[in-house]
């Protein structure tokens, strides 16, 4: 028969209904409770893009989907997904128990997330491996995938559609903002790849793509006393207005990868404002979501940690 191996797919959660979003939260300020106007903050902003996020079921069609494509590409290895989220159930932890119910012993995981950081990628990682001690099951990780070839492509194509669309003047006047969620700067002492490998993403994906004018930007950052990575994108954007006279702002977030709330309100909403109030052009293109050659890139990305391992 077939090699069997779990598809440990993880990624940030969202909440299901508004009643999840107190505990959600919770669980990302590590268990301390939100004050009442944060609180209600966040819930303000789940309403203004429809009540809540599109991202759990986008989360689950691409789990469903690299899963289905990996198991096409090839016929050694039988691939099981599982979903593990950071934040809210099913939580990474018990997917892998899930995966020691099912009898696994092998696992390859994945984070639905392009670049490592300390604060992403290698807390999933430890979770996941933690609980998957505990049944003797390996799990080989993919740490990064920034540079994949087809995610490079699928950004390049996407921006470069929405430059050819503008007028000569306007594409003159045109930046792009490249941006991922920012974190606390003190990432930089241990040496984090994170802000390098995003600088990475963003010289492939204008050279694929012919773009001259761009800018990396951080986006979300969180709500605490430390300094965060910048400069932060609406900053950034009322910046290069005034500065260098830039009228049209193209934002790809690519340290995400879905429709959820962190693009569809801190893009399509707080950057928008920005570029409404100083009369400049908002445009951001579709996110990845279940893009069948994303997908496909992601299988490509997984299936090549497998043979890296045999
Ligand atoms: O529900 C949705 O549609 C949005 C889901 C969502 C994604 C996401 C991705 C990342 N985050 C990262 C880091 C941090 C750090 C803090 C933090 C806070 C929040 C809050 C919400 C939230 N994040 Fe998130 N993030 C998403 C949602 N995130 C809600 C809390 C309210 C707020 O601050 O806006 C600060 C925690 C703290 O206070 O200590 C740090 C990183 C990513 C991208 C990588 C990944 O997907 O894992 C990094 C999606």
């Amino acid at each position: 028969g077939k090699r069997k191996m779990g598809l440990l797919i993880m990624a940030y959660g969202t909440p299901y209904q508004e009643e999840d979003i107190e505990r959600y939260y919770t669980h990302i300020r590590h268990g301390r409770k939100p004050a009442e106007d944060a609180l209600q903050d966040l819930k303000d902003r789940y309403k203004a893009i429809g009540g809540i996020s599109p991202l759990a079921k986008i989360t689950e069609q691409q789990a469903h989907a690299i899963e289905a494509n990996l198991n096409a590409d090839q016929d050694e290895i039988e691939f099981k997904a599982y979903i593990g989220l950071k934040h809210i159930e099913p939580f990474i932890e018990d997917a892998v128990e899930e995966m020691a119910k099912d009898g696994i012993e092998e696992a390859v995981s994945l984070v639905l997330a392009p670049h490592y950081s300390t604060f992403s990628v290698k807390s999933y990682n430890a979770r996941a491996n933690e609980q998957a001690a505990k049944h003797g099951i390996k799990i080989d990780s993919v740490e990064s995938w920034y540079d994949a070839p087809g995610f490079i492509t699928y950004w390049a194509d996407k921006i470069g559609a929405v430059f050819f669309e503008m007028t000569p003047e306007e594409r003159r006047e045109a930046v792009l903002i490249v941006s991922a969620h920012s974190l606390p700067e003190k990432i930089l002492q241990d040496g984090d790849p994170y802000p390098d490998q995003l600088k990475e993403t963003a010289k492939l994906i204008v050279e694929e793509a012919g773009i001259k004018n761009y800018e990396i930007g951080w986006q979300s950052e969180g709500n605490t006393p430390d300094p965060w990575l910048g400069p932060d994108v609406q900053d950034l954007t009322r910046e290069l207005y005034e500065q260098k006279g830039y009228r049209s702002f193209v934002y790809a977030p690519v340290g995400f990868i879905a429709d959820h709330l962190e693009v569809l309100y801190d893009n399509d909403y707080e950057c928008k404002v920005v570029c409404d109030e100083v009369g400049a052009n908002y445009y951001r293109p579709e996110m990845p979501n279940v893009n069948p050659q994303f997908i496909n890139t992601l299988a490509d990305v997984v299936l090549k940690k497998v043979k890296s391992e045999v």
